[in-house]
């Protein structure tokens, strides 16, 4: 699913909150960007658009997604409707603490970080136009919700989220914030992580992208690396296409551990040298694939 269009390749998330008219209703929103779901105002025609983008997803799953993935969609079983958010909450809470609130679509870095910090997911409400189904440029609610809350079942996941908004507030005081968002996209948006020997995918905007699902894993083009946090935090990536390196985790663990260390070293390193393009590959990286770039050329030939 190809993204908003950008020039630089400066975290999305920055560009996306100032570089065009955010999709969402914020005159309602509470101090920390919350807002109340109304369940009962989705249409029957948005319930079924639901059902159509949950069926072709859920189908790709067992041979794509992270076992972790595959037990949370058959626990919760949200394939009829759109999501109760506060319904969910309950199972999630119980499970590991974490609980989700509504909003009404990008919220700034530090209410978001807050919100992680707290174990607080920010799930927005709205939901794509059927003529978005593969096309969007903003997260909307099966994006947020089928991509992102999965995972939280994931005790070891869990416990990761609740420290990157931690370390999140902590990259803002340090003016660190871009470098900390590569290490988001390349895993909890991007992330793939190995299973029995086998490439399987956790990172939300694959989940949610009928296309991308098979290609991170199947196709020959992207670079396919083992993660490792200071090389993430170097590496610029793209928001409007395939991503053209994917990163990998041995383990959840891995993701805890890389963050709970003391983070200043790395930005100081990190800062002072050159990005890394998206399709880079280093004497020092761990390759499980290296990519053809078939899919780049391809592109860049129209
Ligand atoms: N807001 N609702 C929402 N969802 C996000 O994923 C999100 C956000 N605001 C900021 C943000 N992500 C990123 O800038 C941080 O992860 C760095
Ligand atoms: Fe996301």
């Amino acid at each position: 699913m190809s993204r908003m269009e950008k020039k630089s390749s400066e975290p999305s998330f920055t560009v996306a909150t100032t570089s065009h008219e955010l999709r969402g209703d914020y005159s309602k929103a509470a101090a920390d960007y919350t807002i109340q779901q109304d369940w009962s105002q989705y249409t029957e025609s948005e319930h079924a658009l639901w059902r159509k983008l949950y069926q072709r997803q859920a189908a790709l799953m067992p041979q794509y997604a992270a076992k972790v993935v595959q037990d949370s969609l058959d626990e919760l079983d949200f394939s009829q409707a759109i999501p109760n958010l506060d319904k969910v909450s309950q199972k999630l809470q119980a499970a590991t603490g974490w609980r989700l609130v509504a909003v009404p679509g990008f919220i700034p870095d530090t209410a978001f970080f807050a919100h992680l910090a707290e174990r607080r997911f920010p799930v927005t409400i709205w939901l794509r136009k059927p003529e978005e189904i593969d096309y969007l440029v903003e997260p909307d609610i099966f994006h947020d919700f089928f991509g992102h809350v999965p995972l939280l079942f994931d005790p070891v996941f869990a416990d990761f989220l609740q420290l990157y908004g931690v370390k999140g507030a902590e990259a803002e005081r340090l003016g660190m914030t871009q470098y900390l968002a590569r290490m988001y996209w390349y895993t909890v948006e991007f992330g793939l992580i190995r299973e029995n020997g086998k490439m399987k995918a956790f990172g939300a905007g694959i989940l949610s992208s009928f296309t991308e699902t098979a290609f991170c894993v199947d196709d020959p083009s992207p670079n396919r690396i083992a993660f490792d946090l200071e090389r993430v935090m170097n590496t610029l990536y793209r928001i409007d296409d395939f991503q053209e390196t994917y990163f990998a985790l041995e383990s959840f663990a891995d993701l805890f551990t890389a963050l709970k260390q003391d983070l200043r070293p790395i930005y100081d390193r990190v800062k002072a040298l050159p990005d890394h393009a998206p399709d880079d590959v280093l004497g020092r990286d761990c390759v499980y694939w290296r990519g053809t770039g078939a899919w780049k050329k391809r592109k860049q030939a129209g």
